[in-house]
């Protein structure tokens, strides 16, 4: 009897495994059928002929869809915020750069949580300068072999080739990720570029709301119960970058008005639904953002809406799980969420080894958000063919490339970011 038992509770678990065990499809031939919600008609029907009817009307909407049942609304409840530097210099990359540490710390309810923000400036500026902002993976030290930033001590992903072990980053992880952030690059160009690491906000593990700034709003009468609509990690995260903002109108050395918001992967997602909710953000980059971020939902190419939900419970609002296997029942794609930055810049970065990500559903995404580009009477890709590798397509005020390689953001990402912003910003 207790052998049968132990028996069909293995059984049990195979079949729950089993159940769960995905197999990306890579092959478009087996693309389902699927239909994208027009972007110029309201849930009403009607008609959106001008600027005006989208800004009042239908980005609204639609906007509304995002926050409801994709990543969640940020609570309206004020935190009290200070900043204080931690550390400054005028010598910084070789001499090159101003650099600046500020702690930024929210305080509710007799709870509080910091965000530090690393920030570079090109030194002989002579008036305020435009800035790349985006959050960072594995700390702020980890983004340059600089000795004076400060080495993180929030929690982190374990990641043994950074020495991160018990979730503790160390002096080994230390430059580790400088290939993703060419800062002497950016700052020879004429940008500042300024990063948080994304654990200050919100430790990237499902805690059920209990830790980083979610903690300030948790809702005791509910029992710490988040609500279907309440805003996940990425939605945090893109909080996190409307603070650093919100730090940027108060530093004159800046120019609030010039800053382009970029991030990589589930960062990328970040950042696309910072300019989302924010409109502050005048210029947006998604590099490899994939599902969630830039892709097309609907083509179910590479992660899918359930494989995300299911991996990543905390990523996104609860009722994003309704879309799991059944993206044809999504009121809106996130052709929707590349339309809401519009008039503002918009590239969309994939590489070809990152299909994952789906580079052709990242493509098509921005080729079909093109049209409200095209309401503004800005030149768009909305006739534009996918390009082959490594030529990048700019058009206005929507660029795109797919280059050759993997998930990563390298030299040559930042090559085509920083010639997108210079039309752009300068
Ligand atoms: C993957 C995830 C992607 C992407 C990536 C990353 O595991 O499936 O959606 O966000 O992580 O952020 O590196």
């Amino acid at each position: 009897m207790k052998q049968n038992l132990i028996l069909v509770f293995f059984l049990c678990i195979s079949l729950i495994t089993y159940a769960q065990e995905f197999t990306p499809n890579y092959n478009e031939a087996k693309i389902p059928d699927f239909t994208l919600a027009a972007l110029l008609e309201s849930t009403q029907g009607k008609k959106i002929t001008s600027t005006d009817d989208w800004e009042s009307i239908r980005r609204p909407e639609i906007l509304e869809i995002f926050k409801g049942e994709v990543y969640g609304n940020i609570p309206d409840a004020k935190v009290k915020t200070s900043y204080k530097s931690l550390e400054s210099s005028t010598e910084a990359i070789d001499g090159k750069a101003i650099r600046k540490q500020v702690r930024i710390t929210f305080k509710r309810k007799g709870k509080s949580a910091f965000m530090d923000l690393l920030i570079y400036l090109p030194k002989q500026a002579g008036k305020p300068v435009p800035i790349f902002v985006g959050p960072n993976f594995y700390g702020n030290h980890a983004i340059e072999n600089d000795p004076e930033i400060l080495l993180s001590n929030s929690w982190m992903r374990n990641n043994e080739g950074m020495g991160i072990t018990d979730h503790k980053a160390t002096e080994k992880s230390r430059g580790y990720n400088s290939h993703r952030w060419p800062v002497s690059y950016i700052i020879e160009n004429g940008f500042g570029v300024a990063t948080y690491y994304y654990g200050d906000i919100d430790p990237d593990f499902d805690d059920g709301f209990k830790n980083g700034i979610h903690a300030l709003f948790n809702n005791k009468k509910n029992n710490d119960v988040p609500k279907a609509d309440a805003w996940g990690s990425i939605a945090a995260w893109a909080w996190g970058l409307s603070r650093a903002m919100d730090y940027f109108e108060t530093d004159s050395a800046i120019d609030e008005a010039r800053v382009a918001v970029l991030g990589h992967s589930r960062l990328g997602k970040a950042a696309l639904c910072a300019a989302a909710y924010d409109e502050r953000f005048a210029l947006v980059i998604s590099n490899e953002s994939g599902c969630g971020g830039a892709a097309l939902s609907k083509r179910a190419y590479g992660e899918t809406v359930g494989r995300i939900n299911r991996v990543f419970p905390h990523w996104f609002c609860d009722n994003y799980n309704k879309y799991n296997e059944n993206e044809a029942a999504l009121p809106i794609d996130q052709h929707g969420l590349l339309a809401l930055v519009a008039p503002r810049p918009l590239y969309v970065a994939s590489a070809e080894e990152d299909q994952w990500a789906d580079p052709k559903g990242e493509f098509l995404s921005l080729k079909t958000a093109s049209i409200v580009y095209e309401l503004y009477g800005l030149e768009n890709l909305i006739a534009a063919k996918m390009p082959p590798v490594d030529q990048p397509l700019i058009q206005g005020h929507t660029g795109y490339h797919i280059r050759t390689g993997k998930h990563n953001v390298l030299k040559y990402d930042w090559e085509q970011f920083v010639k997108f912003a210079e039309m752009h910003l300068e």
